[in-house]
């Protein structure tokens, strides 16, 4: 599934709106890679296209030509149906399916694209997704394309899409929402399954049953299932461990839908029981994450709430005993505070110091992590940075 036609749209214009004039903007939404003999890899579409189009299919591509008058027009060049692959694979979009989810009235067979691409000899400035992966772009030897190339100045179309897609409209917030309070549901589904002897690969396969059976995307991205010592590595992916009674485990998870991520994160303890010594290390990454939650407004730079997390935990953690004052704090919190999310986990951002605004959705994730002890705790939601500070999702 896909958001509004509305919403792609609008994210066409506010992007023609910004490209030179005289301009060509060309994006891809990719190419299956083969994984072993007759089998690919799960195909992904390139983000910057899914939000500029709302189609999530390989070999599509859009092209946006802008001149004096403004954007002239907008393109978007499928794949020709194969009635012999369709009979293995099933049907590709087709050009009704297209012009119905990305609102783009000319839609053509991808053969034709260097000769539309030739006939737009006035073209100046080409644009390109310069972060796009190899397999996410379009061979030039293909057509005349190469040419217009050589006679272009070359222009980098990500830093503009970072810009748009770090402010949120209230249709994602609303899918990040629902990822959200799926992957939430998800996590108590675990809580009442979980007791010790089990793997930690029990619980992620659970989880992503989960999230599938719910009609989902499937997941954000791996689940981490990580039980006593494995939680202090940060993204332990491998869950390969048995659950003991009196360890923690904690969680690391999301559901995807539209598109869009959830990212959540808990530590829970085993046998459903914390030990004291658990309990009060729980108890500081929660209240610590509760005075971020305050210190997420408008205007404050993501670097300084960075160093605030760490002042945070240095004192808390001083004043329980937990280690000696003066000590380095990023020997126990190794990880920054938050980062941007939507279609990707850690969302695509402006370069330099994040500044927060309305409109931006980013995580809170304050975690300690005790080797010596045993112990991995963090603790994850989701925001949204409003006018006057954030709604915790
Ligand atoms: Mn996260």
């Amino acid at each position: 599934m896909a958001l509004s036609q509305t919403f792609y749209i609008n994210n066409r214009e506010k992007l023609g709106s910004q490209l030179a004039i005289n301009s060509l903007a060309i994006i891809f939404s990719g190419r299956e890679i083969e994984m072993t003999e007759d089998a690919n890899y799960p195909f992904f579409a390139n983000n910057n296209f899914y939000y500029l189009t709302g189609i999530r299919e390989p070999n599509v591509v859009l092209v946006l030509s802008k001149n004096h008058q403004g954007v002239i027009s907008q393109q978007l060049f499928i794949e020709e149906a194969d009635p012999v692959k369709e009979k293995w694979v099933g049907k590709k979009i087709s050009n009704d399916e297209a012009k119905e989810v990305s609102g783009i009235e000319e839609v053509y067979y991808i053969k034709e694209l260097p000769k539309e691409v030739e006939r737009l000899s006035s073209i100046k400035t080409l644009y390109f997704d310069f972060k796009c992966p190899k397999h996410q772009s379009f061979k030039t030897e293909d057509g005349g394309l190469k040419n217009i190339i050589k006679q272009c100045e070359l222009k980098d179309l990500h830093p503009i899409l970072a810009k748009m897609r770090v402010i949120k409209t209230p249709e994602e917030v609303m899918a990040i929402r629902k990822a959200i309070q799926i992957t939430k549901a998800g996590i108590a589904e675990i809580k009442a399954l979980m007791k010790p002897g089990m793997h930690e690969y029990e619980l992620a396969a659970f989880f992503e049953y989960f999230v599938k059976k719910e009609g989902t995307d499937g997941l954000a991205f791996e689940t981490i299932v990580a039980s006593g010592q494995n939680a202090t590595v940060l993204h332990y992916v491998s869950n390969r461990c048995s659950l003991k009674s009196g360890d923690l485990v904690l969680f690391d998870l999301g559901a995807r839908v539209d598109g869009y991520c959830g990212d959540l994160s808990r530590t829970l303890p085993v046998n459903g029981e914390m030990t004291t010594l658990q309990e009060k290390l729980v108890t500081i990454v929660k209240s610590v994450q509760q005075e971020m939650f305050c210190a997420y407004k408008p205007g404050a730079v993501m670097k300084d709430l960075q160093n605030q997390t760490k002042e945070l935990f240095l004192e808390k953690c001083c004043s329980a005993g937990f280690i000696p004052e003066n000590n380095d704090i990023t020997e126990f919190y190794y990880h920054g505070i938050g980062h941007t999310l939507g279609l990707d986990t850690h969302d695509v951002r402006p370069e330099g110091d994040l500044i927060l605004a309305p409109g931006m959705v980013m995580t809170v994730e304050p975690g300690l992590y005790l080797e010596k002890l045993g112990i991995g705790i963090r603790i994850e939601d989701d925001v949204v940075i409003t006018d006057q500070g954030c709604e915790v999702l």
